[in-house]
């Protein structure tokens, strides 16, 4: 199920461009066009879906092994894992997403290494 007006199925639909980090048959994993750190990155059900209750089980098994592997990926050893539900939570994007927020060392700083190894 995907939304024509919903701007994140146009990104897993290549129909708007993204810094593609991960996709498989149920999620897609792209970097944040307007980073909080370097390496924020998000990570979405390709089914559609305004909030987490509205995805099927089967469509959120994916989810966390991802969000790992971009864990992996920048390096982050201190990090936040953020899902937003519903305008008063402050979700502006009404496709479920979950932020992977790296905290960066500021003496190391963070890079991005993908695929991870
Ligand atoms: P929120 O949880 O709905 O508040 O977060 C939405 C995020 O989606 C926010 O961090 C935006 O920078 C990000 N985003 C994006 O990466 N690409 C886009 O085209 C749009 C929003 I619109």
């Amino acid at each position: 199920m995907s939304s024509a007006a919903c701007i994140f199925c146009k990104i897993i639909k290549g129909e708007i461009p993204s810094m593609k980090l991960f996709e498989n048959d149920t999620v897609f994993a792209f970097l944040d066009i307007g980073p909080l750190s370097k390496g924020h990155s998000l990570v979405i059900p390709k089914y559609h879906g305004a909030k987490l209750a509205d995805i099927p089980d089967d469509q959120l098994t994916d989810i966390l092994p991802t969000l790992k592997k971009l864990i992996t990926a920048t390096g982050a050893t201190d990090y936040n894992i953020l899902q937003n539900n519903g305008t008063i939570a402050h979700q502006q994007v009404h496709h479920v997403h979950f932020h992977m927020i790296p905290k960066p060392n500021e003496t190391e700083g963070l890079g991005i290494n993908w695929p991870a190894t």
